[in-house]
């Protein structure tokens, strides 16, 4: 059947088919009203069928049913779908893969002739976060696209968006009490266009921001499909579009920063933030908002390259390692991590960061020894590890009992070139190809000899950064086909060893899985190679050469 991510089971009952026509109704118990909508907006849309109330389609909520979890039967009396409340929505994916790749346009080719054959799916996610990071901040995605890759996301039953709402270079979400971080922050001057080293600049200006509301309705559009949204927030580095708006963020006693600009260069930015009460307050005060907005129980900080040197030379920071009793910088980071951590913990909310977030001390125990709200110690029980460096940062974590998303860099950072040679547009990284992501394994070995600690490997995700990918068609040659790859991975139960993948049988099920997203519109990478719209002769990369490192 060609379904992609392949179910757990299925089962072919007859070489026979269930005709759909004008006359198929379709109904379901309570639970399935938002399922129903979807099914006649989208499959309604597709095949011009009306899907009236009645029988034919039939879904049903199952309590005995895990939450994501799903059983499809196509027979004589029409598709039977029950499942757990997420997992009603994965099994009505499958039913539009079944239809075949026309039944993801969004107007009718044909009137007639949309059959199901007579099967049984029993299927569910092996992972519960299967993730896809956008970097929305290094080119910002109108809102129509973030929708957009919502329903691609969707398509691959893929269940968290992280949204990389900040950086050094655009700040992208309102916050109603700081106006200028978007009037200053979502804006930049010009962009660098490739590596570095090209020294190329557009000229340009460039920005965008989403409003409350918007996000609010992304937020809203997401839940609809399952799909969590998970906000991030770096600190304290990658925030020099931030200090560009409020300069007394920044390490003022060090550099000037009422002179910092949102930055137009990539690359790892030593204007971080201080380490002030004001700062504190200030990014509580943002995270209030950021909170009403996503309901997410995760809120991503960053933590990511936050390089020391201004915290070294700040008698400010310095200051604040004497009176909190740390040994060093690395400390200072923690402590205004854990901060945070706290913070969140307070509210309900667990905080994730990139593994960055485990140095400083950050896996001793967790204690608040002080009392009165100042804690000691490493993170919060709940904190959770988004592991990029490799699996490292996400083994350690999880053998001192953190979740962890999977999330190496070697493997599935998805800004990388997908082939060797020059035609690769932007080529930056290690070559990781449609087959790599196939065979990437989120759960390392030395995880799966101690099953308590590969237990907190929670999911896995792939990172989609935008500093080489200047608008949305870039996006999709660099996200597809890798992550329809990726979405096996994380959502079927694979063999373990990457070289027992089944890879020419993914392979032959892609040639159909191509002719879904050709019908959605999306513009992947071809088999072949890029078309010649698709390159940017003269833009320079940087290739990383041989195969990436053992992690
Ligand atoms: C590292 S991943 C970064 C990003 C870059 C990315 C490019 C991470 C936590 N930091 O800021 O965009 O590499 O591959």
């Amino acid at each position: 059947m060609d379904l992609i991510p392949a179910p757990l089971g299925l089962r072919a009952d007859a070489d026979q088919h269930f005709l759909l026509d004008a006359g198929t109704g379709l109904d379901g118990g309570p639970g399935t009203e938002g399922v129903q909508r979807w099914l006649r907006d989208t499959v309604g849309a597709a095949t011009g069928l009306p899907l009236p109330p009645g029988a034919g389609i039939v879904l049903r909520v199952a309590p005995e049913l895990a939450d994501e979890e799903y059983r499809l039967t196509v027979g004589a009396e029409g598709v039977e779908l029950v499942g757990g409340p997420a997992g009603l929505f994965w099994g009505a994916q499958t039913l539009r893969q079944l239809l075949g790749p026309e039944a993801f346009r969004r107007a009718p080719l044909k009137r007639e002739g949309w059959r199901l054959p007579w099967l049984t799916v029993e299927d569910a996610p092996r992972f519960g976060w299967r993730g896809v990071l956008l970097d929305v901040s290094r080119h910002f995605l109108p809102k129509a696209d973030v929708l957009r890759y919502l329903d691609l996301l969707a398509a691959h039953k893929l269940n968290v968006l992280h949204l990389h709402l900040t950086d050094d270079q655009g700040w992208r979400v309102e916050i109603k009490r700081y106006p200028r971080l978007t009037d200053v922050g979502a804006a930049r001057e010009r962009s660098m266009v490739g590596y570095r080293s090209g020294g190329n600049r557009d000229n340009r200006p460039h920005g965008g921001f989403y409003t409350q509301d918007d996000l609010r309705e992304i937020v809203a559009y997401a839940a609809e499909r399952r799909i969590t949204v998970v906000p991030e927030i770096d600190i304290p580095g990658h925030a020099q579009a931030a200090i560009a708006a409020y300069p007394e963020l920044g390490n003022h006693d060090v550099v000037d920063t009422a002179a910092l600009a949102t930055w137009t260069d990539w690359g790892v930015n030593p204007n971080v933030l201080n380490v002030d009460d004001g700062t504190l307050r200030f990014y509580e005060n943002v995270l209030d908002e950021v909170l009403e907005v996503f309901p997410s129980t995760f809120v991503h900080l960053g933590g990511d390259e936050c390089p020391k040197e201004q915290w070294r030379a700040s008698p400010s920071a310095q200051a604040r390692i004497k009176e909190q009793g740390l040994s060093d910088e690395d400390e200072l980071q923690s402590w205004f991590l854990r901060h945070f951590d706290s913070w969140l913990a307070a509210r309900g909310r667990r905080l994730i960061g990139w593994d960055e977030i485990l140095e400083g001390g950050m896996l001793e125990e967790h204690s608040d020894k002080g009392g009165g709200g100042r804690r000691e110690g490493g993170l919060a029980p709940g904190a959770a590890v988004s592991s990029w460096r490799g699996y490292a940062g996400g083994v350690a974590a999880a053998q001192a009992g953190h979740d962890v998303v999977m999330c190496p860099e070697q493997q599935v950072y998805l800004d990388h070139r997908q082939a060797p040679g020059d035609d690769e547009p932007v080529p930056v990284g290690w070559v990781r190809t449609l087959e790599d992501v196939y065979r990437f394994e989120p759960v390392p070995p030395v995880l799966r000899q101690d099953p308590a600690a590969a237990a907190h490997v929670i999911g896995t995700q792939a990172n989609l950064w935008t500093e080489f990918m200047d608008d949305v068609r870039e996006v999709d040659y660099h996200a597809f086909p890798r992550l329809a790859a990726f979405a096996e991975v994380a959502w079927s139960r694979l063999p373990q060893e990457p070289a027992e993948r089944d890879w020419a049988g993914f392979a032959a099920r892609m040639a159909v899985h191509r002719a879904r997203l050709d019908a959605l519109g999306v513009e992947y990478r071809p088999e072949s190679g890029p078309r010649p719209w698709q390159r940017r002769p003269g833009v320079q990369g940087r290739p990383i050469e041989g195969a990436p490192p053992e992690v």
